[in-house]
């Protein structure tokens, strides 16, 4: 007589996510998010002279001590094709997210090529892996580009998906180019390709050369005294700041819909830098104008001014709204920051790192 066991249905394996772009702050926001999903995650890292997985320590199990650990790191680069084509046919993944970046738009235009390169040209590499993968193997590979609110550019708010762009940066430029090879792919072969154009998101593991984390990681230093002044560019730009936590939860939600299409995340609110100053600086009882000085070196040859998204599409199709706001997110940046501060205030203070290497 047959067991229960032995009738039963095997139960469906985990779905597969191949992430680009996993060490940076997305990366690991939504690996965690997969991860609780039950999903196996495979993350594309690139090589580099230092350990680039601190925003991932807290999810890595070493192979050599799990039977099965369910996020896996590989070597790879957006420039590199090859490599591309090899860990999507090896990995044969459900899903496949496209972070991976030369995310800075002041950087890019100082490497204007190379920003063109990994952001729109690797954007076109991994959906030909993933085209020649599903024609050879007969898949369903769903696909999500990183699309950005950058590309607006010049184009006054409120900003949706019908808004026209006008990208004023080689990083811009490039996010556009990567918008339409997605849509072309979707039209061209069929393929489940979506993009999201997120607006601005931040969190404490923001990168410190972003101007909230800049902006906090100031903040907690001047507090222990690690730090007096602050050097800034624009104080007039506005953006639409939400938590990085929540975007990560619409990339995901965009590739759960019967069909492909794009959409705009967005808090729809807008605030200055200056504002985002005097909210940072307020929390810990400081003035702003007390620290902050003006460096030109940090305006951009070319600025985008105001930034506002209308999120009404994503609201209503994906039934996703943003769960932080504003004040919250920039306490919850200054909290970690002040935290962090004093931790490197005990190294100073033992004399294992230099006060003056600010970040
Ligand atoms: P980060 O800069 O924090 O992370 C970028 C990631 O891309 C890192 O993992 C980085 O690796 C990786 N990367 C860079 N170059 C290459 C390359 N040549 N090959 C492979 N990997 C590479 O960005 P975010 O997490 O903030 O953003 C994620 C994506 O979303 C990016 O595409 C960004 O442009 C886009 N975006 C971000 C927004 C935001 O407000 N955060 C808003 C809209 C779009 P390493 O760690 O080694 O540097
Ligand atoms: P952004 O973010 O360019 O919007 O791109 P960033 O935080 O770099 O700049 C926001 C605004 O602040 C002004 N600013 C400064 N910016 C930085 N980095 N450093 C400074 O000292 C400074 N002083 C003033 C800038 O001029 C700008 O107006 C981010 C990135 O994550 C992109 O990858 C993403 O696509 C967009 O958000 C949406």
């Amino acid at each position: 007589m047959a067991t229960a066991t032995a009738t039963e249905p095997a139960s469906s394996p985990p779905k597969k996510a191949l992430i680009t772009g996993i060490t940076g702050q997305d990366g690991s926001y939504l690996t965690e998010f997969l991860l609780e999903k039950g999903y196996e995650v495979h993350g594309l890292i690139r090589r580099s002279s230092n350990f680039n997985t601190q925003r991932l320590n807290h999810l890595y199990i070493d192979p050599h001590n799990a039977q099965h650990a369910r996020m896996r790191l590989h070597y790879a680069d957006l420039t590199d094709a090859s490599s591309l084509r090899r860990w999507v046919d090896t990995i044969a993944p459900d899903e496949v997210y496209n972070l991976a970046a030369q995310s800075h738009v002041a950087v890019s235009f100082e490497t204007p090529d190379y920003t063109a390169d990994v952001v729109a040209t690797g954007a076109l590499r991994l959906l030909e892996a993933v085209r020649a993968h599903i024609h050879t193997t007969g898949r369903h590979v769903r696909y999500y580009q990183a699309g950005s609110s950058e590309m607006y550019g010049s184009t006054p708010p409120p900003q949706s998906e019908s808004t026209p762009f006008h990208p004023r940066s080689p990083y811009a430029a490039s996010k556009v180019a990567a918008h339409w090879y997605t849509v072309n792919y979707r039209e061209a072969y069929g393929l489940f390709a979506c993009n999201g154009i997120l607006f601005n998101h931040e969190s404490p593991r923001r990168g410190e050369n972003f101007v909230t984390r800049k902006i906090t990681r100031a903040v907690g230093r001047i507090v222990v005294g690690l730090q007096k002044k602050l050097f800034l560019g624009n104080l007039k730009a506005q953006r639409d700041w939400g938590f990085a936590g929540d975007y990560v939860r619409a990339m995901w939600l965009m590739l759960q819909q019967d069909t492909p299409d794009d959409y705009v995340v967005a808090t729809e609110e807008a605030h200055s830098v200056q504002e985002f100053l005097e909210e940072a600086f307020g929390c810990v009882g400081l003035r702003w104008k007390d620290h902050v000085c003006i460096d030109p070196r940090y305006f951009r040859p070319a600025e985008v001014d105001n930034l506002r998204g209308d999120a009404s599409k994503a609201r209503q199709v994906l039934e996703w709204s943003p769960k932080v706001g504003f004040k919250e997110l920039v306490k919850m940046m200054v909290n970690e920051d002040v935290e962090l501060a004093k931790r490197e205030k005990v190294l100073v203070d033992a004399g294992f790192i230099d006060a003056r290497q600010q970040p």
